[in-house]
């Protein structure tokens, strides 16, 4: 195979880090035995009995999310990061990463891990290079994209490239520990013009896997603006109806907001049935015919565990059976796994996520951010056209967030300015996906706050150009599976019974279900509630003087975005604001 012309680069890489080794992966289910195979004799990874080639491990207890704080957007001028991310002159930063990277890999393998993010030969599709010292990340990236030396073969475009180091260098005969992460001087740099990426001293899934957030988010959001397509944090699914048509929707929510139930819904109405492309990401670009098309770049799911139960998500649990890697979840003494919300009693003897014998009062058996790895192919509703090379054709795109109160179940915007207006203006309650206090209220647009590579303002506005080119646009909805009622209880079961707003969705893109206009959106005349006991009224409630606060808010975020915040996105808070005091 002809690697000479990356060859160039990755000298340079070994030259700056001084491995032991270099390993160019292959990608076969050998090499991923292999390496599994040294990491249990590492003991980083413990095989799990009851799930065939399915391996449990525990981090660091301080490199447990993803740390914002330490994240980076190095464009050249400070205003092209914007006044969400990050930002350090690039010349500077690379000043400090090449510090850092110094020697970084010394006694350690540094493994060289192409992949792809897409299927196969999609003209969507784009190739990165991960460098990584970490064998997780490896095996990680096996699972989450399409990997090894063969997706080079033949390709002559040009590919993203990543650095990770978990920066810990050895001395000779020095002994590793299981999980080597150096939190003091984590760092994730990622540079726009060059569309690079250069991560330091995290294990952890967001940080170290590059494919995922760094490049499939952040650069490829940059390369999307210039391109004309989006990169976004949606979920895709397939809904089929009882009389057979089917349609595909994209859905924005903030990570650990129940994206990846939501894409593998089991639904609860007789004769629907939903079908999954993907949970975290879409790549979305215009076809021929004018529709929006979304691919899913990844290969497999890095789902939370918490919560995850033949209840709540019984396609996650058949797709963790097998093949699957646990990170952070409790083990069981007869090799398997457990979580808080599990649905099962936990078992005696367990082994928390820390690696010990559980004591229930320091805490949760597993860590609220505790994940699974494991492929999409084993997902039972494995969308048939999930490696359609065109993507599929998108209905309608849903933006959400986890509010307590104010916002309603379910509103449709009035048209795709008025529903950017509505993707700009989420915010949700923080979850243990990142590090941060649970449970604050923050802005997070799109679902894009850690996630955007360049000015969110210009996102916005990119947003707002793109409905300027098509006819065949979706229609843009907003949901909150979690408002709660007086008495603190949430006012919708959620899980299985989505399907009832998913519905009223796919019926108002055939024009069939009827709506009433509110001053936010148009809310359902009718969902259909068979046999379930909800209070519509209330979850469809729209107080005025909620919202007239919610309008102050965001008059006042907005502002952060000073002249990058697009006139159009003013003008429709205007309009809310004169619905609302009408
Ligand atoms: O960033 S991760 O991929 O680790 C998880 C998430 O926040 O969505
Ligand atoms: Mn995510």
């Amino acid at each position: 195979m002809n690697i000479s012309q990356y060859q160039t680069w990755i000298d340079e890489i070994v030259a700056l880090c001084k491995p032991s080794r270099v390993h160019l992966c292959d990608g076969s289910e050998e090499e991923y035995d292999r390496i599994a195979a040294l990491m249990v004799k590492q003991h980083t990874l413990i095989p799990l009995k009851k799930r065939p080639s399915s391996f449990w491990c525990h981090s660091d207890p301080d490199d447990v999310a993803r740390v914002e704080e330490c994240t980076f957007i190095c464009s050249e001028q400070k205003i092209d990061a914007g006044p969400t991310n990050n930002w350090c002159a690039p010349r500077e930063m690379h000043e400090r990463l090449k510090t850092l990277f110094s020697g970084c890999m010394q006694g350690r393998t540094m493994y060289v891990v192409p992949y792809c993010m897409g299927p196969i030969g999609s003209p969507y599709s784009k190739i990165g290079i991960e460098i990584t010292d970490s064998p997780y990340v490896v095996l990680n990236m096996k699972i989450m994209t399409r990997m090894g030396m063969p997706i080079l073969q033949g390709r002559s475009g040009g590919f993203v490239p990543g650095v990770h180091s978990v920066g810990v260098p050895l001395k000779p005969h020095q002994q590793d520990v299981p999980w080597p992460c150096n939190p003091k001087q984590r760092m994730i740099a990622h540079f726009p013009d060059e569309s690079s990426i250069w991560s330091f001293g995290s294990g952890y899934g967001g940080n170290a896997l590059l494919g995922k957030k760094c490049f499939a988010l952040r650069i490829a959001s940059v390369l999307a603006r210039k391109e004309g397509w989006l990169a976004e944090h949606m979920l895709i699914l397939g809904i089929t109806n009882p009389q057979g048509q089917k349609k595909y929707m994209v859905a924005a929510f903030p990570s650990a907001c129940g994206k990846t139930n939501l894409a593998m819904l089991t639904p609860t109405l007789p004769g629907w049935k939903v079908e999954c492309v993907g949970d975290d990401i879409a790549w979305l670009h215009f076809g021929a015919d004018g529709r929006l098309y979304a691919i899913n770049p990844e290969a497999g799911y890095f789902g939370v565990a918490p919560g995850t139960s033949m209840k709540t998500n019984p396609n996650a649990m058949q797709t963790i059976r097998k093949n699957t890697l646990f990170t952070n979840v409790a083990r069981t003494l007869d090799g398997d796994v457990w979580w808080e919300g599990i649905g099962q009693e936990a078992p005696p003897g367990l082994i928390s996520w820390l690696g010990g014998p559980w004591d229930p009062k320091k805490g949760p058996a597993a860590h609220p951010n505790a994940r699974f790895t494991a492929p999409s192919s084993q997902n039972p509703i494995y969308d048939p056209e999930a490696e359609n090379p065109q993507g599929v054709p998108i209905s309608a795109v849903i933006f959400g967030g986890r509010r307590g109160s104010v916002i309603p179940l379910i509103y449709e915007s009035f048209h795709w300015q008025h529903g950017v207006f509505l993707g700009a203006s989420v915010s949700s309650e923080m979850t243990a996906a990142a590090k941060g206090k649970i449970g604050t209220l923050r802005h997070d647009p799109f679902a894009m706050l850690p996630f955007c590579g360049y000015n969110m303002g210009d996102y916005f506005a990119h947003w707002l150009e793109m409905g300027k080119r098509s006819k065949g646009l979706p229609r843009i909805y907003y949901v909150n599976w979690f408002r709660k009622g007086a008495d603190g209880q949430y006012l919708w079961p959620g899980f299985g019974e989505n399907v009832r707003v998913l519905k009223w969705i796919f019926e108002r893109t055939s024009n069939l279900a009827s709506a009433e206009q509110s001053p936010i959106g148009y809310l359902p005349a009718a969902l259909d509630l068979s046999g379930l006991d909800v209070d519509l009224r209330e979850i469809l409630r729209v107080d005025l003087a909620d919202w007239q606060r919610e309008v102050q808010e965001l008059t006042s975020y907005f502002q952060l975005f000073k002249d990058r915040m697009p006139s159009a996105l003013l003008e429709e808070l205007r309009g809310l604001k004169q619905r609302l005091s009408l």
